[in-house]
């Protein structure tokens, strides 16, 4: 069939048979201001309606509206056993995990997953949040502390294997970005060479985006040829790996199992071989790593159990009653709700290939309110969004593994000058982190600003976990801020 020119537009008509189908989901009203359209603009206008999935996007936005009027299961405590706590944890256990993780890891089993499809708003960057430098001695990228992890990773697996000797255990990076962060993204990897890795090893992936809809269901337009769309929510990645048939390439790899995270934490474990360990020996299907919940406001989601025996599922900060995330546990003076989601996950394939289809079936999205840039001004409309751990109900089993929050959260959320989760807030925990490593090393540390404001980097391509960092710290004084790296 001949490809559309804008000449075929002069007509006064918008095209029949599109109008029809338009007419049969209520969105006719995107054809409001064809007259007022140049045959170019009327051009774009269908192509633009052409590329949105109508019958699928009609199905999630009622799904998603009649949903919000259901009542929810009522939201319980987690039993005290479906979580891994870090003071009921032994050496033994976490060296047991530390080596299966790594052995799995050798054997190719493991791909990591990157949700890096978010806008940097909050933090006031128009570069994706990977491209953020938080301040750090060796001014890296967060894209680049984590690329250096998986190599750090890579080089201890191998090592494990044979001992001594460096054989090539590759860990696939799946990056998943959107129509705002992928070009960027991918530029910002040539530019820096991948930071040591094989681009072989690097697939990037776009998730897809939703219709933004007024609060009666109908497409909202952004300008007269184009409706307002917005990223589907990091839980857009289920039917990106999906639709990109990334799930079979994991297939294809011998991949098992899915380390899943947000970029915009500068502690990140990727590909973390102890959290590896516990989900092998676990046996569920999804785990996630939590921390305890610093305070009734903090902006993370919290597991709880969907009604009594329910499934493990995350209440999201925004979507929680403010009364619940205040509640205290009158015997232990700690939030009842204290169980943070952390962005932190892991799935095996399996799974993976299982929630695709289930949530697509359901299709029911998070409706974001929103003030949607419009013809009209800003717009009172709904984002549609789904959320990475909408999947954990559908798990026949999950596991949850706490991890102290100082070794291994750090978010960067919001600009340099607000309260919480900032780049200096992030900086300076990986700089405490990193300084206790050194000094249990045996290193010392002189300074010429104040201890609590600087400290010191260790490189990822030094140490993963504070390990191995005698032989270069013993006896060694370290003027802060430094980067101590190869
Ligand atoms: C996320 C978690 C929240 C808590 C908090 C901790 C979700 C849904 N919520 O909240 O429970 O863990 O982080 O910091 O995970 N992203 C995409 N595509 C999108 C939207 C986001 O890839 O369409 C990525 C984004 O790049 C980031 C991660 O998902 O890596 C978290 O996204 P966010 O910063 O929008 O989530 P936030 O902070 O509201």
């Amino acid at each position: 069939m001949k490809e559309p020119v804008a000449a075929d537009y002069s007509s006064a008509q918008p095209p029949l048979q599109l109008l029809e189908r338009l007419k049969d989901y209520g969105q006719e009203d995107v054809f409001a201001f064809w007259d007022e359209l140049s045959p170019e603009e009327r051009l774009l206008l269908v192509q633009d309606i052409q590329s949105i999935d109508l019958p699928r996007i009609d199905r999630i936005v009622r799904c998603s509206f009649r949903s919000r009027g259901l009542p929810a299961a009522p939201v319980e405590l987690l039993p005290e056993s479906s979580v891994s706590t870090v003071e009921k944890r032994t050496m033994e256990e976490r060296e047991r995990w530390w080596k299966m993780g790594v052995k799995a890891i050798s054997n190719g089993k493991l791909g990591v997953l990157l949700l890096s499809g978010g806008q940097g708003t909050r933090l006031g960057s128009a570069e994706p949040k990977g491209c953020f430098n938080i301040g750090l001695p060796s001014g890296k990228s967060l894209f680049q502390l984590q690329a250096e992890r998986i190599l750090c990773i890579e080089r201890l697996a191998a090592q494990s294997v044979n001992e001594g000797s460096v054989s090539s255990t590759r860990i696939h990076w799946y990056i998943m970005t959107s129509p705002f962060t992928d070009e960027p993204t991918r530029k910002f990897f040539e530019s820096h060479k991948y930071f040591g890795l094989e681009t072989d090893q690097v697939t990037f992936f776009q998730q897809g985006t939703i219709p933004c809809v007024s609060r009666d269901g109908r497409f909202i337009m952004e300008t007269p040829f184009k409706v307002a769309k917005s990223p589907d929510g990091n839980g857009g990645i289920y039917s990106a790996l999906k639709s990109s048939r990334l799930l079979e390439d994991m297939a294809a790899r011998g991949i098992k199992y899915l380390d899943c995270y947000g970029v915009d934490n500068a502690l990140v474990r990727v590909a973390d071989p102890t959290f590896l360990g516990y989900f092998i020996e676990k046996g569920v299907a999804a785990a996630a790593k939590v921390v305890r919940k610093a305070y009734p406001q903090e902006k993370v989601g919290v597991f709880v159990q969907r009604g009594k025996g329910g499934p493990v599922s995350v209440v999201e900060y925004s979507e929680l009653d403010p009364s619940l995330a205040s509640a205290i546990n009158q015997e232990t003076g700690r939030l009842r709700f204290c169980w943070s989601n952390v962005c932190l996950h892991m799935f095996t394939l399996d799974f993976l290939n299982q929630v695709a289809d289930g949530l697509e079936k359901d299709s029911v999205h998070h409706l974001a309110e929103k003030n949607i840039p419009s013809i009209h001004g800003h717009a009172n409309g709904y984002k549609l969004e789904q959320f990475i751990f909408d999947a954990f109900p559908y798990a026949p089993s999950t596991a949850l593994f706490e991890v102290l929050r100082e070794e291994e959260f750090a978010p960067v959320k919001n600009a340099n000058g607000s309260n919480f989760d900032t780049p200096d807030s992030a900086r300076l925990l990986v700089l405490r982190l990193h300084t206790r490593w050194v000094v249990a090393a045996g290193g010392f540390l002189t300074h010429s600003v104040p201890l609590y404001a600087t400290g010191v980097e260790v490189s990822p391509l030094c140490s993963y976990a504070g390990e191995n960092l005698e032989a270069i710290c013993r006896g060694r004084t370290f003027h802060a801020p430094c980067e101590i790296g190869f």
